[in-house]
């Protein structure tokens, strides 16, 4: 949507600016009591096979085991790109990165940034009544500490932001004082630890925020590289039979260490102080009978990085459009809707969440602003549901390599099959994961007929979305066939 209709789509749902200031004594009163708040949990780089209920058997994840037997957990979820601003901006936008034109990380003296033509999930929601908020991670601007024009979510619909970023943030922080922000002051006793003092201010939130409809989107800085678990949690997980050597992610030692791998005390450390903000936050719901009109969501980013555990089954990890890469935990709760203790096997992407938040708020979005994904909420009802798609697409071009083995490529997933075409090579590598979810059989060259069917769509939907390819980023055209000389 360009800028210019904004203000004519908020009249289209009935909320100029007189009604989006009235719309929070209705909402105090009672009005939208209705309305469900809706906690989205994001954890940064976290793999599919990280939690207890994904069968991993040393990380300790009870909070989110108990999240999953309350609702339901999705076995086939999908980050819409393997890198986090592109995942994001889909998040907020109900669009493929392709169609956003956010492909990559963005750097911290970026240009690109989020433009504020689209409507956001939380103006959406912030439109329909809710008080909206986030703690942690945005990534969806450049800094002005970097001499980058800022793009902060108060910019997007969020009404307030907490312990977030304003510098760049690779690297970690996971220690006060934060260094992507200077200003934050502390508000723990001891040593304080980021993923403590987010917790801390979720419980807070939702105690603000429980007599009227909130959005909370708890997005946390870890478990992203360089890791830094709390001493005492990194300790015990040391401790632990099976436990890997402890490596920061970076430096010869850490790399050669193999068994550091799998079984990361840094990781386990950080995952269970995650956990444990799931439980506070599921104890404050409960204390405020919030919990039956809650829907609380939890999942992941993109996939965890090979330098620093193991996404096994699954193949690789962040930065490729392999299953490690792109596949991630989810798990919805939702009482009264979602049923306990189900499990979902129909593939969803993070494209699907604005429609589905918008469902369950009872919001209409707008028809201008083209989405994507499709509402989870009959997969929610049911967990075997027909849903309206035929295939879910990434688009990932790079200039060269990530630093973690990511290579210029595109992907579709059909049914079972998976195909996925590298841009530097124009090769093409296809698989059923119905029998091989490692994607180790590589059966392109014995199914030419199929590879050139996932490839026509893949083309299909790039020309759809807009997708580009840069030059210089392919040493094959997609869309000829040819190699560029
Ligand atoms: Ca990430």
């Amino acid at each position: 949507m360009k800028s210019g209709t904004r203000r004519d789509f908020l009249k289209f749902v009935g909320l100029g600016a007189a009604g989006l200031a009235m719309s929070r004594p209705l909402a105090a009163s009672g009005a939208n009591r209705k309305k469900p708040n809706i906690i989205f949990i994001l954890a940064d780089d976290l793999g599919w096979s990280e939690l207890g209920c994904y069968g991993n058997t040393f990380n300790e994840t009870p909070n989110l085991d108990k999240l999953a037997k309350e609702g339901v957990r999705f076995t086939d979820a999908y980050a819409a790109a393997p890198v986090c601003s592109p995942y994001r901006a889909a998040l907020m936008t109900g669009q493929y990165p392709a169609r956003v034109r956010i492909t990559d990380y963005l750097r911290p003296n970026d240009k690109n940034h989020l433009s504020t033509n689209y409507t956001t999930i939380a103006e959406m929601l912030k439109s329909a009544g809710y008080a909206t908020g986030i703690i942690g991670k945005w990534h969806l601007t450049g800094y002005a500490n970097h001499g980058a024009e800022e793009f902060p979510p108060s910019k997007h619909g969020f009404d307030e932001t907490i312990v977030s970023e304003n510098r760049g943030i690779g690297g970690g922080s996971y220690f006060y004082p934060y260094h992507f922000n200077h200003e934050i002051k502390k508000r723990l006793p001891g040593k304080e630890h980021l993923i403590d003092r987010m917790n801390l201010e979720a419980v807070d939130f939702v105690e603000r925020h429980k007599d009227e409809p909130f959005f909370l989107y708890l997005s946390h800085y870890a478990v992203h590289t360089t890791l830094s678990g709390r001493p005492d949690l990194v300790e015990k997980y040391r401790k632990k039979p099976g436990a890997g050597k402890s490596p920061k992610g970076r430096g010869a030692a850490a790399l050669e260490d193999q068994r550091a791998k799998s079984n990361n005390p840094h990781l386990a450390a950080q995952l269970e102080a995650i956990d444990s903000g799931v439980g506070m936050i599921s104890r404050k719901l409960a204390a405020l009978a919030l919990t039956g009109n809650t829907l609380v969501v939890f999942t992941g980013d993109n996939g965890g990085e090979s330098r620093v555990t193991s996404n096994a089954p699954l193949r690789a990890g962040k930065s490729t459009l392999y299953e490690g890469g792109i596949r991630v935990p989810l798990l919805v709760r939702y009482p009264g809707v979602v049923p306990a203790g189900t499990v979902c096997r129909t593939p969803t992407g993070n494209i699907d969440f604005y429609p589905t938040f918008c469902e369950a708020a009872g919001i209409k979005p707008d028809p201008r602003q083209r989405l994507d994904g499709v509402s989870m909420m009959p997969m929610l009802r049911k967990s075997a549901a027909k849903v309206q798609r035929d295939a879910l697409y990434w688009h990932y071009p790079l200039p060269k390599p990530h630093f973690l083995g990511g290579r210029s490529s595109g992907a579709i997933r059909q049914g079972d099959w998976k195909l996925l075409e590298f841009f530097d090579t124009g090769e093409s590598e296809l698989y059923n994961l119905a029998d091989d979810i490692g994607e180790r059989r590589n059966l392109a060259k014995g199914m030419p007929g199929k590879v050139a069917e996932l490839k026509k769509a893949l083309a299909d939907w790039r020309n759809d979305a807009g997708a580009v390819i840069p030059p210089g980023y392919a040493g094959y055209d997609p869309e000829s066939g040819s190699r560029h000389p």
